[in-house]
């Protein structure tokens, strides 16, 4: 099948926004007296803001505790220390081989998209001077479900005018692989490969300066 579009999420993909999405929650979460640690914090990846804010009051057993515009203002405290910590973010900070990547599916004619469930990823993405690559970026805001509910990359495949079996999707969340798969795209997983691969992923890889485009589309054709 030929690959017509590639549609990435951004944190843990593109960058490591992860590190700093963990450390605003988990001030957030002492603050509140709820403690977790990087194994919960991995469950949290590819969730939503909100969702990811009731993950972890329901760990800490506080769910009922506050009213839907208390949540929002936790959920906003988090966010402005999560910004925050982004202000140094340049392209130093796009990981390995991703700029190569992008450039070999320009020449090869093949969409470019992004599938994040941040609200921050237009500005992450301009930060890292990545825009221009991007021929369509998902609003999160404009979705009923998260990850791993397909919504989000059947969008992409939608606004792009491509069918869901031409598109690799590349993602490093157990929840993004799901959606992916769910989708009916081909799954390309960043990260643990016992994990991703449990999610469903179709090829994995433990880190992306090993993303070359010349293996996906090998292991799409064989797949
Ligand atoms: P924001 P992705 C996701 O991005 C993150 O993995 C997840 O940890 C975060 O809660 C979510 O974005 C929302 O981000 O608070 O910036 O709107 O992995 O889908 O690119
Ligand atoms: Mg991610």
């Amino acid at each position: 099948m030929a690959v017509t579009a590639c549609i990435f999420d951004l944190d843990g993909v593109i960058t490591d926004t992860a590190a700093y999405h963990y450390l605003a929650w988990k001030q957030l979460g002492e603050e509140l007296g709820i403690e977790f640690d990087h194994a919960f914090n991995e469950t949290l990846k590819g969730i939503s803001r909100m969702d990811s804010l009731e993950r972890i009051l329901i760990l800490g057993e506080k769910q009922h505790l506050f009213t839907e515009e208390e949540k929002q203002q936790l959920a906003k405290k988090k966010n402005e220390h999560y910004v925050s910590l982004l202000v140094d973010m340049g392209p130093k900070d796009i990981y390995p081989g991703i700029q190569q990547l992008l450039d070999e599916l320009v020449e090869q004619h093949i969409h470019i998209a992004l599938a994040s469930a941040s609200k921050n990823a237009p500005m992450i993405l301009e930060a890292l001077g990545l825009t221009k690559y991007f021929e369509y970026i998902v609003n999160p805001d404009d979705l009923t479900y998260g990850k791993p509910n397909p919504e989000i990359f059947l969008r992409v495949a939608q606004a792009l005018g491509v069918k869901p079996s031409e598109c690799i999707g590349v993602e490093d969340a157990q929840a993004g692989i799901e959606a992916i798969k769910a989708a009916g795209m081909f799954a390309v997983g960043v990260g643990t490969v016992d994990i991703l691969q449990a999610a469903g992923a179709d090829y994995v890889v433990e880190s992306t300066d090993m993303l070359e485009l010349s293996k996906i589309l090998q292991k799409n054709n064989t797949n």
